[in-house]
């Protein structure tokens, strides 16, 4: 199987621009460029999915550049709905920075900057010598422009394409790149590169081509939850969040995952489909998709800890967390203000519990623990001495209900 046939079967090859393509990508040797803007200052797991293509044409033998769009994070990439708003060039070059690191710590590849190149191109000289190959006619009928017609799109916006094809046209002519990757969402982009090339370099051939977007079975983005993007930066999404967001992916796109996000070799993917399909309830599928992701992402020890976090959450063992463990496991549980008071009304300010009578009758009863202990005394008290390391008392009530005191 040479790497085009591998990225086939991964369902990594949407559109190619040349059927040549399959011979070219199996013979190696090719420099390619795959591109973003610095719209923000972590990239997602969408992101990750694409840029996961440098490593695998590594592997083949390629030689992958990746762009950060200095320049044309300034203008915007058309979305299909509306124009986006303007970013400061502050922000936009904060978010360069922090963008080009991420990437050359996941991919240790070499980040080009395009705002390098088009700092020195002044208006007449852009119109003169890049804007006569484009014809608007052409360019209206982009898919992408195409759909913001009807609703408008300023000038600014309409001239994106222009300046990744240019990128293109740049890094093919003083870099050697002949093949730009993306999703599927860059087609128009790309193929304006190849055309630009083309014009201006009298025929030269330069290539493209596109990966799916990554969705869950309802069609929609894969890459959220609770409306939330998964970061990479783990100061955004900690590895806990995302060892559950992997965890609870859909079993019927489990595998999709595993082929889109992870390095495991064709064998071991089919063993874990069998796995999946045969004994979905031990969820290897979805650990092994969790572990190969955040191993990649964060490391062996943060990947064993976000294990370590979901296991005492499942199990209600609170003490053998550490309060930072603590404070990741419960990020999104509601949480209360410490103080010294008992714990019938700790229980009720945490919305654990109605009235004073129904948080005795719970402590009675044995439904409250403290800590992971089950406490029945129901004059008990809490104070800032039974917090773990000094900063959190966890209280649950039932099996499920957590509420968190911060002190
Ligand atoms: O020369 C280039 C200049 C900019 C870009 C690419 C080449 C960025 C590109 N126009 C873009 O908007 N990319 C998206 C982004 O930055 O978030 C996403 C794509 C996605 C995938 C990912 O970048 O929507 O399909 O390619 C890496």
């Amino acid at each position: 199987m040479g790497i085009y046939e591998e990225l086939e079967w991964r369902g990594l090859i949407k559109d190619v621009s040349d059927p040549a393509i399959r011979e070219k990508l199996n013979a190696g040797g090719m420099t390619f460029y795959i591109g973003t803007d610095p719209t923000g200052d972590s990239l997602h797991i969408g992101h990750f999915s694409s840029f996961l293509i440098c490593k695998r044409l590594k592997e083949a033998g390629h030689h992958p550049i990746i762009l950060v769009g200095g320049g044309t994070g300034l203008i915007g990439d058309p979305k299909p709905d509306s124009e986006r708003p303007m970013i400061t060039k502050e922000t936009v070059d904060h978010n360069f920075n922090c963008l080009k690191a991420q990437l050359e710590n996941l991919f240790g590849v070499e980040v080009v900057n395009n705002y390098d190149w088009y700092k020195d191109i002044n208006f007449i000289d852009f119109l003169r010598d890049f804007g006569k190959f484009f014809n608007v006619n052409y360019m209206l009928n982009k898919d992408i422009v195409a759909r913001r017609l009807a609703d408008g799109i300023t000038y600014t916006e309409f001239s994106y394409m222009i300046m990744q094809a240019l990128d293109f046209w740049y890094l093919n002519k003083n870099k050697n790149v002949t093949l730009q990757v993306a999703g599927q969402d860059q087609w128009g982009n790309m193929t304006a590169g190849i055309e630009l090339i083309r014009k201006k370099e009298n025929g030269r051939e330069a290539y493209a081509f596109t990966m799916p977007l990554l969705t869950k079975s309802d069609g929609t983005k894969f890459g959220k939850t609770n409306g939330k993007a998964i970061w990479l930066d783990k100061n955004k999404t900690s590895a806990y969040e995302m060892y559950q967001f992997f965890i609870n992916s859909e079993d019927s796109k489990v595998i999709d995952y595993l082929k889109f996000l992870t390095f495991l070799s064709k064998e071991e993917i089919m063993e874990l489909e069998e796995k999946n399909n045969k004994q979905p309830h031990l969820r290897e599928a979805h650990k092994a998709l969790a572990r190969e992701v955040i191993t990649f992402l964060h490391g062996e020890e943060a990947y064993n800890q976000a294990v370590k976090i979901s296991e005492a959450l499942f199990s209600g063992n609170i003490k053998s967390l550490t309060a930072d463990e603590i404070e990741m496991g419960f990020e999104e549980i509601p949480s209360i203000t410490g103080k010294e008071f008992p714990l019938c009304e700790a229980l009720i300010e945490a919305g654990l519990a109605k009235s004073k009578r129904e948080s005795r009758e719970f402590i009675r009863n044995g439904a409250v623990a403290v800590n992971g202990e089950k406490v029945t005394d129901e004059a008990a008290v809490l104070n800032k001495d039974m917090a773990i390391e000094g900063r959190f008392i966890v209280l649950r009530r039932g099996k499920k209900l957590y509420s968190l005191i911060r002190y």
